[in-house]
């Protein structure tokens, strides 16, 4: 059962898509005040939710804020990544799901000041709240779902592995990595373009000295069996005759500062104006410009930069140059030295920075800060419903997002590093962003910052192959990170191809979740909520209706712990035609796992069906091989 109260004038954020009606009196288990609500949760509650948000699986005993930010650093002090998904559920004593529908920051204070405590701080008090009570966990997600409507479903392809890099710099770097994989049989599907493959960071502009004939080398590698996925960023580039930046400024479709001119900020390509993806006229237009990359063969994108990412603000950087000019004769002591620098730091990402620029909002003027957190969503929307209105299926997944979000297209998790709390960070946040309706989701396997090392490629793979979004990615600077450029190629190539031969049942159970409103990754306290044990375990997930994994994500560990709530069958493989299989009962086991093995646990009851796809297993006699556990 869903109620909703009504909190002041709230501002229409398109989260949900069910009109339900309000109560005339306000819930008697929250105590509200004037910028938010507070309630007491009994010990052993765990808080369920928050999507994209740092630290553990239960959320409790911390603060997080909704404010989509670029923080490249995910670590454990931080409150605010690149999304803001303000669903949480209460599971304990009494089960209930809590959706704070705003577009401005809100804190969520977990039990982290006072023990026992909840509390929701919102910035602008005006709110949409829903209360979703049912008995069981899964039934509150549902609940929820419905709500906010059906989630983004992509075509099958995009469940293949993706190889992508900050940059490959021209095509032949494109067809090295597309040669090499195939000459070490490591199964792709995708190349991702980073930046450099547009004109001076121009939105839906090719380099043609890098990339000459685009649309026939996108032909090319489609017959290779490789799909290219450019992404797309949020500034567009100031400069005369460009037709997106002219036709934005004609059109009004820009982000206006107080004075009506159209606001000036720095990213990639310098000075760029940004799209007012608010503005239903501008969204349309924005994405109707997809068509230009669409129309050569593309059929998938990745957006960036749309929480909005901001290097400078014109007017800041100019008063920032008159600022540091006074220091110039002073003696930088320790107070000096930080305001200087903090001068010239507080350049970039700036919160006052985003008082200073305004939305056309179905009509209405709002300040940026008022509707942040709907930026990248409604930069998603632009894409989704021009591709909506195309005949065919196309990928699309953003770097920010907030609640609706998920009905246009995935998110990927944004800046990680190549650390092993990532590959941990990796599973929380992918079940946390199931309940949240975003099923099409994965982070940068092997990790976006810092260097990878094989044994920490190896464990990430062995995770990543169950996740929908798939991709290797690294940034700029950083070791090269295609399987093959580890001397444990042959194991990784055998981890990936373990993925294609799950692939239909990855791909059927995410369509359920899709269809069903429920989650494809989900915690064991979901199906097994009468077993104590189970629901305090954050580190082993189920994955649709027939399998548990339970990933190794420690450094130098040859094996963990693994709680079954029930027999199950162990399938330990080395590859798809090395399976060692195991009935395990109810209970504690220490598992040793080696760095080239994969772990699944069948349930009882259930079959695993690995299929063998011709694409990529031509000589495999059997094209279906059935495990199944029947106690
Ligand atoms: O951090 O386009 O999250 O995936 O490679 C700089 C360059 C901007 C951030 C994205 C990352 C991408 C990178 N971008």
């Amino acid at each position: 059962m869903i109620k909703r109260y009504i909190l002041g004038e709230p501002i229409y954020t398109g989260a949900v898509v069910r009109d339900i009606k309000a109560e005339s009196v306000l819930c008697e288990i929250f105590e509200f005040y004037e910028n938010g609500f507070k309630f007491d949760i009994d010990k052993d509650d765990i808080v369920y939710g928050l999507g994209q948000a740092v630290r553990g699986l239960n959320k409790r005993g911390y603060i997080y804020q909704s404010k989509c930010s670029d923080d490249p650093v995910h670590i454990e002090n931080k409150y605010s990544l690149y999304g803001a998904h303000n669903f949480f559920i209460i599971y304990g004593k009494k089960n209930f799901g809590v959706f704070v529908d705003t577009p401005s920051k809100v804190s969520f204070d977990m039990a982290f000041t006072s023990t026992d405590e909840l509390k929701v701080d919102l910035e602008y008090s005006d709110y949409n709240l829903y209360i979703i009570e049912a008995s069981t966990l899964t039934e509150i997600v549902q609940e929820f779902r419905q709500l906010i409507g059906k989630s983004y479903m992509p075509p099958k392809w995009a469940f293949g592995y993706g190889q992508s890099r900050w940059s490959y710099y021209n095509s032949d770097e494109v067809r090295e990595v597309v040669k090499i994989h195939k000459e070490n049989d490591i199964p792709l599907d995708m190349v991702y373009l980073d930046i450099d493959y547009m004109k001076d960071y121009k939105d839906f502009t090719i380099n043609e000295d890098l990339f000459p004939d685009f649309e026939n080398f996108v032909k090319e590698m489609k017959t290779e069996g490789i799909r290219l996925i450019p992404i797309i960023d949020a500034g567009v580039k100031i400069e005369k005759g460009y037709d997106v930046y002219e036709e934005g400024v004609a059109n009004n479709y820009f982000c206006k500062k107080a004075d009506g001119s159209d606001i000036i900020c720095g990213v990639w390509p310098g000075e760029v104006h940004f799209p007012d993806f608010l503005n239903s006229d501008a969204r349309k237009w924005f994405g109707n410009k997809y068509d230009f990359l669409i129309s050569k063969g593309i059929e998938g994108f990745w957006n960036d930069m749309n929480e909005p990412a901001i290097f400078y603000t014109k007017d800041r950087l100019e008063s920032v140059f008159d600022e540091i000019d006074k220091y110039r004769d002073m003696n930088l002591d320790i107070y000096k030295f930080f305001e200087f620098k903090d001068t010239v730091a507080n350049l970039s990402n700036n919160e006052e920075d985003y008082k200073t620029f305004y939305h056309n909002y179905d009509g209405k003027k709002y300040r940026h800060d008022i509707v942040h957190n709907l930026y990248g969503y409604n930069m998603t929307r632009a894409a989704g419903e021009y591709f909506d209105s195309l005949d065919k299926e196309i990928l699309m997944f953003s770097r920010s997002s907030y609640i609706g979000a998920h009905r246009y297209g995935g998110i990927w998790q944004g800046d990680n590093c190549s650390w092993w709390s990532h590959i941990e960070l990796n599973m929380y946040m992918t079940m946390s962003l199931n309940m949240a309706g975003f099923l099409y989701t994965g982070a940068d396997i092997g990790g976006f910052g810092d260097n990878c090392s094989p044994d920490l490629m190896l464990r990430w793979l062995e995770f990543g192959i169950f996740t929908p979004l798939m991709r290797n990615h690294s940034a700029l600077g950083t070791r090269r990170q295609e399987v093959y450029q580890f001397d444990n190629m042959s194991d990784m190539r055998e981890i990936i191809k373990i993925r294609y031969v799950l692939m239909d049942y990855i791909y059927n159970a995410f369509k359920k979740a899709v269809d069903n409103n429920t989650m494809y990754m989900r915690p064991l306290s979901f199906d097994y909520s009468n077993d104590i044990a189970a629901r305090r375990i954050e580190d082993q997930i189920l994955v649709g209706d027939s399998i548990m994994i339970a990933p190794v994500y420690k450094q130098n560990a040859l094996g963990r712990m693994v709680y079954l709530p029930e027999t199950m069958k162990m399938l330990k493989l080395r590859s798809v035609h090395d399976i060692e299989e195991k009935v395990l009962e109810k209970g504690y086991h220490y598992i040793d796992v080696a760095l080239n093995e994969v772990l699944i646990f069948i349930r009882n009851g259930e079959t695993l069906s690995l299929s063998f796809d011709e694409k990529y297993f031509s000589s495999v006699k059997d094209k279906i091989i059935e495990y199944s556990c029947e106690v």
